[in-house]
């Protein structure tokens, strides 16, 4: 059986996440694990909150609350959002766990132990306005690279390199604005990733088929710049203390990098999975299965250069057998209305505001079949209305009502046994069986818009064979030429539920229990393996069905100027 281990960028704790992000790396991850779950595959799906880090710990000392209890906080608000967006994680942990802390320090000691780790004196940003180290990213200034003038000191977001403080041209401190940067001297542990440029180009060069270009061509670049060795600790309070044994307490008071232990918690959220489902070291299996588990990873792209080169390092540092990423499935950018979607100019839709607007399969399937996969994708109230409208209401949601009330009216709620499939039938179950071929397919490969192309081409066939089939049309005349078209349209109606449910679980989930309520507990709706083969045996003639109340209602001009209103619009 095939195992599939997937992992979505793990997003810092701070506050209510924005579809960008959503799309970017959560939802793609949940629908290719519920993808995977309706297959029959052995699938574990991970994800956490990153707690350590300036952000967070700045946030906090904002809001006046211990660290610790603001990461608690947030860390529950986003599982409670996530988990209304239908993000069904085997376990959403946290990289403050007592799992992430024991592995961290476990690959510290191996990478110190062989070799790859050394002590530099590095020089620092420190602000005597602020009274403190200012972290890497609460300096900004000018890129050096592109000229950016809002580059933050640990990654330039224009450009997407990563830098250091000291590169930035006229740095001000994020937290004051202060001016009066100096530099002072700290003590850090560096990675040696230089030593591993070969490695990783072989290992790059070997995905060069299988990652998206986007992916790649970041991570040459990268390579292509010249690997330079990582500081891995900080000058913080917050995070995971680097240990005495390691180069003999001369870090004391520090903690290790938040890039450093983020990662691991993929790992460590594993464990804790592990730890309270009583499963023991399958946690290890996952991590150490070799080539019987594939490792997908979902991020946005500014995440990538981390997952090419300072997660795989750490690996291979350790020589250890952890899995590397076999599919790597970045993102580019969701934009709202022609600018940047932005948390700390709130900025666009977030999460809780999203599910004020519309339900969360709405959502769903309106920022899969748009993701911004080959190119940066823009949403606006507009388009957004315009896809429910067509896609959910006018074609899906109209093909379930149409069928299902009129079996009701018609044929007493009864799935009709009269007559047989005829020519046209038979035509359309050989288009669907490709189809859906295509559709599985697409999904493997999480091209999440080319399938969701083949889903919404899959559910126009219906619509148009029902309007050829006419029952209503038939029922006057030829009854039996009327309950073929409907035994067919259910079956149809059934089939979508299977085939919607990875990207649609509550639409799927009603549609369901409406055509097919004996027998459904809930849980995974499987895909229909053989196409339309299977399932058009499933639906016994005589058997009750009922119409859903109005599946999907449309988003009315009136509404949309309102949410634009509401939302604000207009380019950054
Ligand atoms: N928390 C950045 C982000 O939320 C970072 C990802 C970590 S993945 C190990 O985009
Ligand atoms: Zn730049």
């Amino acid at each position: 059986m095939k195992r599939i281990l997937i992992t979505s960028a793990i997003p810092y704790v701070a506050g209510v996440k924005h579809l960008g992000n959503l799309v970017g790396s959560m939802l793609p991850a949940d629908i290719f694990a519920r993808y995977c779950r309706s297959r029959g595959y052995d699938t574990l799906a991970i994800c956490a909150t990153d707690e350590h880090g300036a952000p967070v710990e700045l946030a906090a000392l904002e809001e006046g609350v211990p660290v610790a209890d603001y990461a608690a906080k947030w860390h529950a608000v986003q599982k409670d959002l996530g988990e209304k967006f239908g993000l069904s994680w085997d376990n959403f942990g946290r990289s403050s766990s007592a799992q992430n802390h024991e592995l961290t320090l476990h690959f510290a000691r191996k990478l110190w132990a062989n070799g790859f780790l050394e002590l530099r004196t590095t020089k620092q940003a420190y602000s005597a306005t602020d009274g403190r180290f200012l972290p890497d990213r609460y300096v900004i200034g000018t890129c050096p690279h592109c000229g950016y003038d809002r580059a933050r000191g640990d990654q330039c977001e224009n450009c997407t390199r990563v830098l250091d403080p000291i590169d930035l041209i006229e740095p001000r401190s994020a937290v004051s604005g202060a001016k009066d940067i100096e530099i002072r001297e700290s003590t850090h542990l560096f990675l040696k990733q230089s030593q591993f440029a070969d490695k990783l180009r072989a290992w790059i060069d070997s995905h060069k088929a299988d990652w998206p270009q986007l992916v790649t061509s970041i991570a040459y670049k990268w390579l292509d710049e010249g690997l330079k060795d990582r500081g891995i600790t900080r000058d913080l309070e917050w995070g995971i203390p680097v240990p005495d044994d390691i180069a003999d307490g001369a870090l004391k008071g520090k903690v290790f990098y938040v890039w450093f232990d983020a990662p691991i918690e993929y790992i460590a959220a594993t464990k804790e999975w592990a730890d309270r489902n009583g499963h023991g070291d399958a946690w290890k299996d996952w991590w150490q299965g070799g080539d019987a588990v594939t490792y997908w990873e979902f991020m946005g792209k500014d995440n990538v250069p981390f997952h090419t080169v300072g997660f795989p390092v750490t690996i291979m540092a350790s020589g250890e057998p952890w899995k590397l990423v076999d599919r790597l499935k970045g993102f580019n950018w969701l934009n709202y209305d022609g600018g940047k979607f932005s948390t700390s100019g709130k900025r666009g839709i977030f999460m809780d505001k999203a599910l004020d607007v519309a339900p969360a399969d709405y959502w769903r399937y309106y920022l899969i079949a748009n993701a911004p996969e080959g190119s940066d994708s823009n949403f606006t109230w507009e388009h957004f209305a315009g896809v429910i409208n067509k896609d959910l209401a006018d074609v899906l949601g109209n093909f379930v009502n149409r069928v299902t009330k009129f079996c009701v009216a018609r044929f007493d709620g009864q799935v009709p046994g009269e007559g047989d499939y005829g020519e046209d039938e038979h035509a359309l179950i050989a288009d669907l069986d490709r189809r859906i071929a295509a559709y599985a397919e697409l999904m493997e490969q999480a091209e999440f818009r080319k399938a969701m192309a083949e889903l919404r081409a899959i559910w126009v066939a219906g619509n148009e064979y029902l309007t050829r089939a006419a029952p209503w049309t038939h029922i006057k005349t030829d009854r039996e030429k009327a309950a073929v078209g409907v035994r067919m349209g259910l079956n149809l109606v059934h089939q979508f539920a299977h085939l919607i449910w990875p990207v649609m679980p509550d639409f799927a989930k009603t549609i369901h229990e409406c055509i097919q309520p004996v027998g459904y507990r809930g849980g995974v709706i499987p895909f229909p393996e053989e196409g339309m083969k299977v399932l058009l045996d499933d639906l016994t003639p005589g058997q009750p069905i009922r119409a859903p109340e109005t599946l999907v209602a449309k988003i009315s001009d009136e509404q949309v100027a309102e949410l634009k209103e509401r939302f604000g619009g207009g380019a950054a």
